[in-house]
């Protein structure tokens, strides 16, 4: 009997995100099993390959629940110490983000909190926003450093990141964003700064092996094309895939440049151009839309979604969560904004927040609901996968499972 399944539901309806001609992969009446952290059956219920008892240790009739992949958070800045709801409110009395940021504040200021904070501190206070995507759906999430900017801070964050992954059960990507921002000490050498992150910072990450990809801030109030480059090609030396953070507040033709380096995802993209997503579309580079810092920065510029899927670029969507420009604790939101401010369909936000944000973390082993993929998914108080869109807020999750094991009800 150890060939059992470990679970078995029957009578559910999966969004299984697959590409078998209907909306959302939908198959109704449906069952799902899975067995050591794998899933081992989803499609009709009629074609199970035997009785519901004998095949698994536990079967639940879902009486036509909603099922779909664990949400997959492929962009955020989740490990922060402190918040910064002051400079909200400054903003809100007329300073732009950018006047803030040339102030000292911005992500320095995160930078100089971060660096204070002990691990287990940072760890704590990371916990209870990972844990609020978590309710909301997410299995697997992606994490940023970047508030550290020296290698030890850096480390630290990237540490915690793998901590929380290990604290929740979930599936955590590092990130390594030394070029984020140029820390304090560096003030007006911010080429010496690139050269600390090129020559010194990133081969000790690579040979910690503490981060899954590398990032950049590609702006002018962070770094130039010129400098994204060279932390690229140190990356590309080193045997690290890249990804970007592009053309958010302006066009620096970042997209092209993430495509040039084969980037796993350009994101943003709002300042975007037309041959920026041609190269995205010949590369394979996932968009990544971050609608939460579009809204909460109250941009306008909207990013090319037409173009982008005129060329067949797959797009993610990601809740950018950070204290700066996206203080967003559900995946769930930025798929309702992307619809709304975006003009996405639901359709393609939840794609966004599985399949294609699977590929924009260079993962081909979850995001859709697959004999041979992870057991991650989520059981929803929803009868059509729109609704995960369509409601704002609420607790829609009943049971988030992932690697076969119940992370949040
Ligand atoms: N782009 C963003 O929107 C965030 N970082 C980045 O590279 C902002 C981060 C912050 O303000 O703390
Ligand atoms: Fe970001």
């Amino acid at each position: 009997m150890t060939a059992r399944w470990d679970g078995l539901l029957l009578d559910c309806r999966l969004a299984s995100m697959a590409q078998n001609g209907t909306p959302f992969g939908l198959i109704d009446r449906a069952a799902l099993g899975w067995k050591d952290g794998r899933i081992a059956y989803a499609g009709a219920q009629s074609a199970l390959p035997g009785a519901p008892d004998a095949l698994a240790a536990q079967v639940e009739d879902m009486r036509g629940a909603l099922v779909t992949p664990g949400l997959i958070d492929c962009h955020t800045h989740l490990v922060f110490a402190g918040n910064r709801a002051d400079e909200f409110d400054q903003r809100l009395n007329g300073a732009s983000y950018a006047d803030i940021a040339k102030a000292g504040g911005g992500i320095v200021s995160t930078v100089t909190r971060t660096r204070a904070a002990s691990e287990d501190a940072l760890l704590a206070q990371s916990l209870a926003r990972a844990r609020a995507l978590v309710a909301d759906g997410v299995t697997t999430l992606e994490i940023k450093s970047g508030y550290g900017l020296d290698l030890e801070s850096e480390i630290k964050m990237l540490r915690v990141a793998r901590r929380i992954g290990d604290e929740l059960g979930i599936g955590i990507r590092t990130t390594f964003l030394g070029a984020h921002a140029v820390p304090p000490e560096f003030t007006g050498r911010q080429s010496d700064y690139v050269d600390e992150v090129c020559i010194h910072m990133l081969p000790a990450i690579a040979h910690e092996q503490c981060a899954d990809a590398v990032d950049a801030f590609c702006e002018n109030i962070a770094f130039s094309a010129y400098e994204v480059r060279r932390v690229f090609e140190t990356a590309r030396a080193l045997g690290l895939r890249v990804k970007l953070h592009a053309d958010q507040l302006s066009d620096s033709g970042g997209a092209a440049l993430a495509a040039e380096f084969g980037a796993l995802s350009a994101d943003h993209l709002e300042y975007t151009n037309a041959d920026g997503v041609r190269a995205m579309a010949a590369a394979g580079c996932v968009a990544v839309m971050l609608p939460g810092a579009f809204y909460c920065l109250r941009e306008t510029q909207l990013p090319p979604i037409a173009s982008l899927r005129e060329h067949g670029v797959p797009l993610a969507v990601a809740s950018d969560l950070n204290p700066g420009t996206s203080p967003l604790l559900s995946l769930r939101h930025a798929m309702n904004q992307a619809c709304t401010l975006f003009r996405m369909t639901p359709e393609e936000a939840l794609r966004g927040a599985t399949v294609n944000a699977a590929r924009a973390l260079g993962l081909d082993d979850r995001g859709i609901l697959e004999a041979g993929k992870r057991a991650d998914f989520v059981i929803w108080e929803a009868e059509h996968p729109a609704e995960l869109c369509y409601w704002i807020g609420g607790a829609l999750a009943r049971r988030v499972v992932a690697d076969g094991r119940q992370v949040a009800s």
